[in-house]
């Protein structure tokens, strides 16, 4: 088996061997799902992994744009498409100056497993661009989010691609670029999610991720008979996902005790509480500041200056900020305070010996596929209200969050279940690939 495993990474390898973050991905995948290949006759002979690892298209062009003091600015814009097996290809933009191939291969792959995991009939894609938002007048994101979709436009539609939000781009770039679609096409479609609720948003997109990611652990916490109330809580990241996870934290009952950005974290032994959070969503969301300017508004807190988290005794911990944030000292210092459950907000942030960490210890731990799902699935429930031309009620879309958390769950319990613990890794990718590698094994050889 081994070998068998090994011998695939080489061939990807040899492919993709100046893409660390796309290859972590695929060896990840690989790992949990060709034994289950192995096992099962009907996806035999087919290169079925082989097939899904490789993009079905990637796109990469020029972004000119002129910034305030009337110079001419060049970034680099990608779509990758991953796979349209199962619907449209769908998943977020990323502008972020680490931006590059590698990690939009890594997040559009683990889309295809997490649109699939969602229920509902997404194919799987990503992209974005170098460019950083931070700093930038208005002005400048717009005409960077113009030029930029002046070139994706022809490759997106609502039953083609459907991209949305992920770091560096929320509801302001999205409203940018919808504006830009719009009028290159002469119409008004769900080509993009995550849009304003007066032009074809969902309520509770802005806060499916964090939601989900809660509703999550609350699943692993209560499949162990235990409860998230009371709980203490770290959470990495402050921006759309780390938000709203704290928010359905503390409306739980637990005690969320950290936040972070680039530049450190801060943590408040007393907990944050709505107030306090409110006051973080404003400094980030409206004035864009660094989170560190907690401390003005409530200086019995600490500022933790360029540290993660995950020092910081807490029962559960929440990654919210990106890939690879927390590794195998980090995961250590977690299960020595007594944590006992770490639910991915983000795609991909601990690192694969931190993930063997908490293995190792049987904490409960879930992967981002699964976890943070209920962002993409509220943004597909955004494309079915914009087909329908409709939209339904916050207790809608939330109960549909909430029963799509929980059979996500059901899934990996299904796939995952060990003898006396649950491999939520495991469960996740195999009843991920179950859909997609029958849709494909379905449409032929294309
Ligand atoms: P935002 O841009 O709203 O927030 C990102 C947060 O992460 C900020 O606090 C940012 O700090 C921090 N961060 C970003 N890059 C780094 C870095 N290299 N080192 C340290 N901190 C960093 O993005 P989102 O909240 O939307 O996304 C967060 C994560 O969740 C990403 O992994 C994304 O892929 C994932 N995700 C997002 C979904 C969504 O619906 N938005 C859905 C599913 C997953 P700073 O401001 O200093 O950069
Ligand atoms: O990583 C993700 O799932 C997202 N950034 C959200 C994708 C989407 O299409 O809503």
């Amino acid at each position: 088996m081994k070998k068998i495993i090994n011998n695939f990474i080489s061939e990807i390898e040899r492919k993709n061997s100046n893409e660390p973050e796309f290859m972590q991905a695929v060896r990840e995948i690989s790992e949990n799902v060709l034994p289950y290949i192995i096992s099962h006759d009907i996806y035999h002979g087919k290169n079925i992994l082989m097939r899904m690892v490789e993009p079905e298209r990637v796109l990469m062009f020029r972004v000119v744009w002129v910034d305030d003091n009337g110079e001419i600015q060049v970034n680099r814009g990608y779509r990758v498409q991953m796979n349209s097996a199962i619907g449209p290809y769908k998943g977020g933009l990323r502008f972020h100056p680490t931006v590059n191939l590698s990690i939009l291969k890594f997040l559009a792959l683990e889309q295809v497993f997490k649109n699939s995991l969602t229920t509902l009939p997404m194919g799987a894609g990503k992209g974005g661009s170098d460019f950083d938002p931070k700093g930038k007048s208005d002005g400048e994101v717009m005409r960077f989010c113009q030029s930029f979709m002046t070139e994706l436009y022809r490759y997106i539609g609502p039953n083609t691609d459907v991209p949305a939000g992920d770091i560096g781009v929320g509801g302001r770039e999205i409203g940018y670029m919808f504006g830009q679609y719009k009028k290159l096409k002469k119409e008004f479609t769900g080509v993009l999610t995550g849009k304003g609720l007066s032009w074809g948003g969902s309520l509770i997109r802005p806060e499916a991720t964090g939601y989900g990611t809660v509703y999550f652990a609350e699943n692993m916490l209560q499949h162990v008979s235990k409860s998230i109330e009371g709980k203490t809580v770290t959470i990495s990241g402050s921006g759309n996902v780390a938000q709203y996870a704290a928010e359905k934290c503390i409306q739980l009952s637990a005690k969320v005790i950290s936040m972070s950005d680039s530049s450190g974290t801060i943590y408040d032994n007393e907990g944050i509480n709505p107030e306090k959070l409110a006051f973080i969503m404003d400094l980030k969301n409206n004035k864009r500041e660094r989170i560190s300017k907690y401390l003005d508004q409530y200086p019995k807190a600490k500022f933790l200056k360029n540290k993660t988290p995950w020092e910081i005794k807490c029962d559960i911990a929440l990654p919210c900020a990106t890939q690879n944030e927390l590794n195998e000292k980090d995961a250590k210092a977690l299960i020595g305070n007594g944590c006992i459950c770490v639910s991915e907000g983000a795609n991909m942030p601990c690192n694969p010996n931190a993930i063997k960490v908490f293995k190792s210890n049987k904490i409960l731990y879930a992967p981002g596929k699964a976890s943070n799902a209920g962002g993409v699935a509220v943004s597909g429930l955004e494309m079915a209200q914009n087909s329908l031309r409709y939209s339904w009620s916050r207790e809608e879309v939330d109960a549909k969050l909430r029963e799509i958390m929980n059979l996500i769950h059901k899934s990996c319990l299904t796939y995952g279940q060990e003898e006396d613990w649950v491999n939520y890794e495991k469960g996740a990718n195999i009843a991920g690939f179950i859909k997609v590698a029958d849709a494909v094994l379905a449409q032929g050889i294309v």
